[in-house]
This record gives C-alpha cells, sequence and structure tokens, in this order.
C-alpha cells in the first residue's frame, strides 16, 4: 500500500470530512461536531473515523501525534475506569466499544447507509461479522499473542491456533462474498479491518494464507475513505513511536 499525505495534526482537532486532507482547516465554531473521538493511533479507534470518512460526517480528533501514552493519557482522563480506544463523547455522553458507537452513529445519522436493508439475506451476515470481529476474531488473534509471548511457542507442531481457525472461517466466506456485508460494503467490513490486519502485524496469522482476507484488505484499503482516515490518524504511516508500517 501507497498512502499517507504530509498532513499535520494536533493533540485535538476538528474534522470535516473528504475536505481534510490536503488542509484540515479548523471547522467554525458553528460547526463544532458533536463527536470526539478519542483515538491511538493504529488501533480500533480507527473504525469511527473510517466511518465518519465513509458518511461524510464532521467528528473532532483528539490524540498526541506519535506518542500512544500521551493518547492514553488524554482517553484515561475523560473513561479512567475503561481506558481503551476508541472511547468518544458523543452528545456529551462518553461511550466505549467501537461496534456498539458505530450502531448508535449509524442509526442515528446513517439513513439506512452501511447496514444491508433487515429483509434482505446479506443481513444475518452483516451482524454475525459485525460481531465475530471483536467477539472471536480479535479476541482469539490477542488470545494468540499474548500465548506466543509468555510461551514462544504459538501453536505445537504447526496445529491451527484459534486466531488462525477464525481467520480461515473469514477468509472463507469471502470465497463466495465480496463483503462481510455480503453484496455491498457496510459497517461490517470496517470492523473486520483490524483484526484482520492486526493478526498479521503481530505475526499471529501470515495474511498470505489466506488469499480471500489479503484481496479484501487491499480493496479495503483503496478505499477513499480509508486513505482520508489514514491521512488524520495515521499522519506519520505509523504507530506511536513504533517503525512505520505499510508504507513504502
Ligand atoms: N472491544 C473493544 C476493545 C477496545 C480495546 O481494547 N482497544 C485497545 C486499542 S485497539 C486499547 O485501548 N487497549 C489499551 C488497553 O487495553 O489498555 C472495542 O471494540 O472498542
Amino acid at each position: 500500500m501507497k498512502h499517507l499525505g504530509g498532513l499535520c495534526i494536533g493533540l485535538a482537532l476538528c474534522l470535516a470530512p473528504a475536505s481534510c486532507v490536503q488542509s484540515p482547516a479548523p471547522m467554525a465554531k458553528s460547526a463544532s461536531p458533536h463527536l470526539t473521538i478519542y483515538h491511538l493511533e493504529g488501533r480500533r479507534s480507527e473504525r469511527i473515523v473510517w466511518l465518519c470518512e465513509e458518511l461524510g460526517l464532521p467528528y473532532k480528533l483528539e490524540f498526541k501525534r506519535g506518542d500512544l501514552t500521551g493518547s492514553m493519557n488524554a482517553i484515561r482522563a475523560i473513561s479512567p475506569l475503561m481506558p481503551v480506544a476508541p472511547t468518544v463523547i458523543y452528545h456529551g455522553q462518553v461511550l466505549t466499544e467501537s461496534a456498539a458507537i458505530m450502531q448508535l452513529i449509524l442509526d442515528r445519522e446513517g439513513g439506512g447507509r452501511l447496514i444491508p436493508k433487515v429483509e434482505s439475506p446479506d443481513y444475518p451476515s452483516h451482524l454475525l461479522w459485525m460481531h465475530f470481529s471483536e467477539g472471536s476474531l480479535a479476541a482469539d488473534v490477542i488470545a494468540d499473542y499474548r500465548t506466543a509471548r509468555a510461551t514462544t511457542n504459538l501453536a505445537p507442531r504447526g496445529e491451527e491456533t484459534d486466531g488462525q481457525r477464525a481467520m480461515k472461517f473469514a477468509d472463507n466466506f469471502l470465497a463466495t462474498h465480496q463483503y462481510f456485508g455480503g453484496a455491498e460494503f457496510s459497517a461490517a467490513d470496517i470492523m473486520m479491518w483490524f483484526p484482520s490486519d492486526y493478526a498479521d502485524r503481530i505475526k499471529v496469522a501470515d495474511i498470505a494464507k489466506y488469499p480471500n482476507l489479503a484481496a479484501w484488505q487491499d480493496r479495503m484499503e483503496a478505499r477513499p475513505a480509508f486513505q482520508r482516515m489514514l491521512a488524520v490518524a495515521r499522519p506519520d504511516g505509523r504507530v506511536g513511536s513504533s517503525p512505520a508500517l505499510k508504507v513504502e
């Protein structure tokens, strides 16, 4: 993937989607967004930024560029008992859980976009993947990672790990579907991208072994809204102070 323009972002920035990529001028006071996304570079908070960019919704992004600890301190200040990314302030309410935040935004502001019609055959799959992304894939991949760190042995003698099994299940679905929402791109794709990419990033699963997932990831990363998300949410093409990711 090639991406990322030279964009400066401070600790707090008001963003008008689409218009922010080249020159993220702060929004006028009257247009002050009702959504503030507390963000860690390269983490799940990118889902909410990506969603807003897909929908064309304004938002304010809070993070400390290149400083995951500083970004986390800002999160802790508003959500001391559950300091995780994403944490958002939406119409004055402090909320966590990316799927719930996405659902809320879609219910209130999506106008039917990015969710298949409830009566359509795609809706059950969309729901499955919306929840599988955190309930199984992310959970299993992160459990694998912790096991690997604790034991220096991810799976005895080539056995499939739970994270790899979850990757295979997702890959198999994409053999017959363009998107996790079925025929059309949906919020389920936004939910699934993070753990699929993360599994490869933290070496729990080699994405090359899951060709349908790999091709789908490329399609996701080519979306203009995804690129706009990267430009504002990973302005240096890297995660906190770690080396640059996917930047050639
Ligand atoms: N299920 C939650 C998971 C949130 C979460 O664990 N976020 C990570 C970043 S990707 C985090 O903040 N980790 C910091 C920590 O757990 O201390 C969601 O989907 O929002």
